[in-house]
């Protein structure tokens, strides 16, 4: 056979197109596009299915240890089994330094945790907690030269939040250096004087948490972001944007011609601050920083998502058990709103809500959703041309895509290791249905057949989007 395997008969997407053809696979990569290539080794039939460059998920937490004693419910075995399962192929988790921690330190643990574990490719964030002399003169610097070429800071967290100065230090760094800049934007000390009011007043219960970080808290923070990205002189992106107020701040920087990225995530497009209410602790499910909005707030971020103040759609999975004193119970059935870990898991739903809510329902276009979840992920982070793209040469990690199939999401469906979902019930239309990586098939008919070990680790580029306007001298 001339190919090791032939999609066939499929309609391809792009971020930019959309067109009929077979595409041919050679030694893992793509090694044609066109219309009846010779025999392959492996025929797939796409007859009536979309092919998609395989998702990159720019934004999940996996394995990930806190100060707090809650435990990452995913390691890199379920959650890249979890996010292969929904049509992602690349994954950038974190590696987070804690305080007293030397960088390098970090990055090693986490290599330890991925090893032998991951079934599809990664790559890593940094996420520097002390960004001491040592750091910031040495440390950062090598490992950005090492293919570690993203970094994300926080502005609020006890344990993890840096002060401005702190931030204009290590935004230095970025554009000296040429990584990208990640930023938490919510104001900590706003959430800190609106928390101790809520307890004082008796205000415990998983709804408090959403009154304790309003949409103020993330649009003060946003636009402090900004400021300091202007002094800095240098490109950053503004993660997990939840609303009009923080979109309004990014949208009026891009206007002054500020290289402004910024991410959102399903659970801004289809959770509502209602969501955090249910009975007793059932809104924990639902926590995640910043808080879900409301439908007007949902409208905002679609109409950004469609017009273009977004890049890319991550999920920030962050994986904890419901049911569990090491997840939203830390400590106990009233465990107070402040005390429970942020974060909701959907490394798996990423790709088909988007697909769902966005393309069939006429918010985006097809190559929109392939530019948001896969080429501009890819770009982003320094992976594109490798990965992001059907192109000659890119590797061949593609997701071949049931448009039509309807799913209502259940958790028992899933494969990650969290007991819930928050999106129990939603009613989706479109799901992956083969996923290949590097040409091997690894997810057929919904069942991950993949080895784990078998995902390699990724070294960034120094990313583009990353380049200041008037290079560093
Ligand atoms: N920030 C994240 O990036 N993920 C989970 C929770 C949070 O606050
Ligand atoms: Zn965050
Ligand atoms: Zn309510
Ligand atoms: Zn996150």
């Amino acid at each position: 056979p001339q190919f090791d395997t032939v999609i066939r008969h499929g309609t391809l997407a792009t971020a930019s197109d959309v067109f009929a053809a077979d595409l041919g696979v050679i030694g893992g990569r793509i090694a044609a596009i066109g219309t009846g290539l010779g025999p392959g080794a492996r025929e797939i039939d796409a007859t009536g299915k979309l092919v998609l460059p395989g998702g990159v998920d720019g934004h999940c937490h996996l394995d990930q240890p806190t100060s707090d004693g809650s435990q990452s419910a995913d390691d890199f075995e379920t959650g890249t089994r979890s996010a292969a399962c929904g049509g992602t192929t690349t994954v950038i988790p974190f590696a987070c330094q804690f305080k007293g921690q030397s960088l390098r330190d970090a990055v090693t643990d986490y290599h330890r945790r991925a090893d032998g574990k991951a079934v599809i490719d990664y790559a890593f964030h940094l996420i520097v907690s002390d960004p001491t002399d040592q750091l910031l003169g040495q440390d950062l610097p090598a490992l950005i030269h090492d293919g570690y070429t993203s970094f994300k800071i926080y502005m609020t967290y006890d344990d993890m939040k840096l002060n401005d100065r702190q931030v204009l230090e290590l935004l230095s760094v970025a554009r000296r250096d040429g990584a990208m800049a990640m930023i938490h934007a919510e104001n900590a000390d706003f959430i800190g004087w609106l928390t101790d009011k809520l307890l004082a007043a008796g205000h415990t219960a998983p709804r408090y948490h959403a009154d304790s970080r309003p949409m103020l808290v993330e649009r003060e923070a946003t636009h402090r972001a900004i400021a300091m990205a202007e002094l800095a002189d240098v490109p950053i992106l503004i993660v997990h944007v939840s609303g009009r107020e923080a979109i309004e701040q990014i949208h009026w920087a891009q206007g002054r011609g500020m290289r402004i990225y910024a991410e959102t995530c399903p659970q801004y497009m289809v959770l509502t601050e209602h969501d955090l209410h249910g009975h007793g602790m059932e809104g924990a499910k639902c926590i995640c920083s910043p808080p879900p909005r409301d439908k007007a707030n949902q409208a905002a971020v679609w109409d950004a998502l469609a017009g273009g103040t977004f890049h890319i759609v991550s999920s920030d999975h962050a994986p904890f058990r419901y049911q569990d004193p090491k997840g939203k119970m830390l400590h106990g059935a009233n465990t107070p709103f402040n005390w429970i870990p942020n974060g909701v898991p959907g490394i798996e739903t990423r790709l088909p809500i988007l697909f769902s809510e966005g393309v069939k329902k006429g918010r985006i276009s097809l190559q929109r959703f392939v530019e948001l979840s896969s080429t501009n992920p890819a770009k982003m982070y320094g992976l594109h041309p490798r990965k992001g793209s059907l192109a000659i040469g890119a590797d061949a990690d593609i997701v071949i895509y049931d448009p039509d199939r309807k799913v209502t999401i259940t958790n028992a469906m899933l494969h990650h290791n969290v007991d819930y979902t928050p999106y129990e019930g939603l009613e989706v239309t479109g799901w992956p249905e083969t996923v290949l990586s590097r040409g091997e098939v690894v997810v057929e008919g919904g069942t991950c057949v993949a080895q784990p070990g078998r995902g390699a680790f990724l070294r960034c580029d120094t990313p583009d989007l990353a380049r200041p306007k008037v290079a560093a001298v």
